[in-house]
């Protein structure tokens, strides 16, 4: 029988993370074929440890997990040369990236199948048919070049019960890369686990990269198995703090209070995402519930204080400006961090409203943080997803945007900055308006350093606080050469490009 290598391109240069995605698809194929791991985060040289494993003739299939961005450069050559080296090894991609830019990942010519959306039973099903010359024409979640060159989208799977997927292999990934390598010092502990309880999201925003992937599905392990994987990780391997890398995790508030019931005794710190309208339902009891079950900081999509860019960015839900607001000073009594991401630069009819869009965002990030100061901002700057049939994403095509043409061009320095959300090529955002988004940031993160910097002392906070103090107050943003050398010199964390 033939053996099956699993790739995670670098995605990280410290604080590596439990390779999750990868994990799931191993977990898939655990019981029925051989496969080994290889993580371009814990390797010097992960090209040539893929060669050291494909030299030997026994793997035949190669699995590439891919997110934008910097996972590209690795996916992108490596599997470039592994089908010029190996051509009878066959190439299956998945993860947000092929599933998101199916067209030219196939169009390459090097990549054999895109797994659309979850591989928990379109991967071990695709190497059962391919393994016994079965047809695979039939087999849910699956995009591949039909014999006259035609892209074939076969139909979409219902999402899966995930308590009945098989447990990660926790041991097998520690027998190839320790484990504790992974649970990384953090501002939640010196151990963080990387977790996902939870695939989808039940909401549809214009701009998110989840939507044509998960099509408004949410699906959810239950929060006693939830406990019980984190209970393993923490006795096994002493993880003392939790990073939960769901889309959403705070969808059902029942699940949230039964796992902050069951996590307090452990007393670990936790994070995850969750959305305002949908907290904002929560009781009372559930929010301080949460907060004394060792939750610290929730990420929240704010996105927007302006109501009609949340009607534009379809929000969905209920969420307005006001909300927001009166939102971070609700979480002000139970003493939970809102960490409120914003996306500037979506398209409007004339550059001057796009420009006045962007100064009414910053204005209302400084009232957020007049509000609530221990609110965490995380700015983005607007990257189009192809959303297909959203009115966003008309809008944007019709402004004359376009992704790039080969595989290639997404490894340009450009392209490779688009999805990490800093410098778009949109075009109707004007360098003036990016250095405006990029001051402004400087700026704010001087004045209110993110508290997950914990490289920063006290000593350093005061010093940024003060210098950028001169310029948050009176509004003035341009060249803040001196903040950026301080930012510099000291190695500043920007939560939304080193995660979270
Ligand atoms: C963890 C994570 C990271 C980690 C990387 C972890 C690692 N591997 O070391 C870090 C923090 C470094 C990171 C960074 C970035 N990330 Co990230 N990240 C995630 C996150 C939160 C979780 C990924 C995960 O583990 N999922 C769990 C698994 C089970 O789900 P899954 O990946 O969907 O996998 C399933 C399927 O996709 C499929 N599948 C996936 N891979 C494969 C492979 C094969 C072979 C097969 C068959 C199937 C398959 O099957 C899986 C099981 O069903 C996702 C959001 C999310 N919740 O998924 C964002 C996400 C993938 N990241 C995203 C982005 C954009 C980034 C950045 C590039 C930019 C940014 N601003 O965040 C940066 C890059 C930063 C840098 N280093 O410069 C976006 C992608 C959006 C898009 N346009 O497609 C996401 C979706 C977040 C979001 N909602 O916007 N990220
Ligand atoms: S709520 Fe968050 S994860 Fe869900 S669709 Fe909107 S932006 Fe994406």
């Amino acid at each position: 029988m033939n053996k099956i290598l699993l790739f995670n391109p670098r995605s990280a240069f410290s604080k590596y993370r439990i390779p999750n995605s990868i994990m799931n698809i191993a977990a898939s194929v655990e019981s029925m074929y051989d496969w080994v791991i290889v993580d371009g985060n814990r390797e010097a040289d992960p090209y040539k440890k893929i060669c050291s494993y494909l030299a030997t003739g026994e793997f035949k299939y190669i699995g590439i997990t891919v997110m934008p961005g910097p996972q590209t450069k690795e996916a992108i050559p490596f599997s470039k040369k592994i089908k010029e080296e190996f051509p009878s090894t066959t190439m299956i991609w998945g993860g947000y990236f092929p599933t998101n830019h199916y067209k030219v990942v196939l169009n390459s010519g090097y990549v054999d199948f895109v797994i659309n959306g979850p591989g928990d039973h379109a991967f071990p099903k695709l190497i059962d048919a391919l393994e016994n010359n079965k047809p695979y024409e039939l087999i849910k979640n699956l995009i591949y070049k039909n014999t006259n060159g035609a892209i074939v989208k076969t139909p979409k799977q219902d999402l899966i019960e995930q308590d009945t997927l098989p447990d990660l292999p926790y041991n097998k990934l520690n027998a190839f890369y320790p484990i504790e390598k992974y649970l990384g010092k953090t501002y939640l502990g010196e151990k963080t686990v990387a977790y996902h309880s939870s695939i989808g999201c039940p909401f549809t925003c214009s701009f998110c990269a989840v939507v044509p992937t998960y099509e408004a599905r949410w699906k959810a392990k239950s929060a006693p198995h939830v406990y019980r994987d984190i209970k393993y990780i923490k006795d096994n391997w002493g993880a003392d703090a939790i990073e939960f890398h769901d889309n959403n995790f705070f969808v059902s508030e029942k699940r949230t209070v039964e796992f902050s019931k069951l996590i307090r005794p452990e007393k670990m710190n936790w994070w995850g995402m969750a959305r305002i309208d949908t907290m904002d339902k929560f009781k009372d009891e559930s929010l301080a519930l949460i907060r004394e079950a060792g939750c610290k900081i929730i990420f929240f999509g704010a996105e927007s204080g302006n109501d009609k860019i949340l009607k534009q960015l379809d929000k969905g839900g209920a969420q307005t400006g006001d909300q927001i607001l009166q939102f971070a000073e609700r979480l002000k009594k139970f003493d939970l961090i809102p960490e409120y991401s914003f996306v500037l630069g979506t398209p409007a009819p004339t550059p001057e409203e796009v420009m006045d869009q962007i100064d009414f965002d910053i204005n209302f990030i400084r009232k957020v943080k007049s509000i609530n100061p221990k609110t965490e901002i995380i700015l983005y700057t607007y990257s189009p997803v192809p959303t297909e049939g959203s009115e966003l994403y008309n809008e944007v095509l019709k402004a004359g945007f376009e992704y790039p043409k080969t595989l290639e061009d997404w490894i340009n320095p450009q392209w490779e900055k688009f999805d990490l959300r800093k410098n778009p090529l949109t075009p109707w955002l004007t360098a003036e308006m990016i250095d405006k988004i990029r001051n402004f940031e400087t700026v704010l993160n001087g004045y209110y350093p993110t508290v997950s910097d914990i490289r920063l002392n006290m000593l350093k906070r005061k010093v940024l606080h003060a210098i950028a103090g001169l310029r948050y107050k009176i509004n003035w943003y341009k060249h803040p050469y001196e903040i950026k050398a301080l930012h510099r010199l000291w190695k500043y964390r920007q939560p939304e490009i080193q995660g979270f």
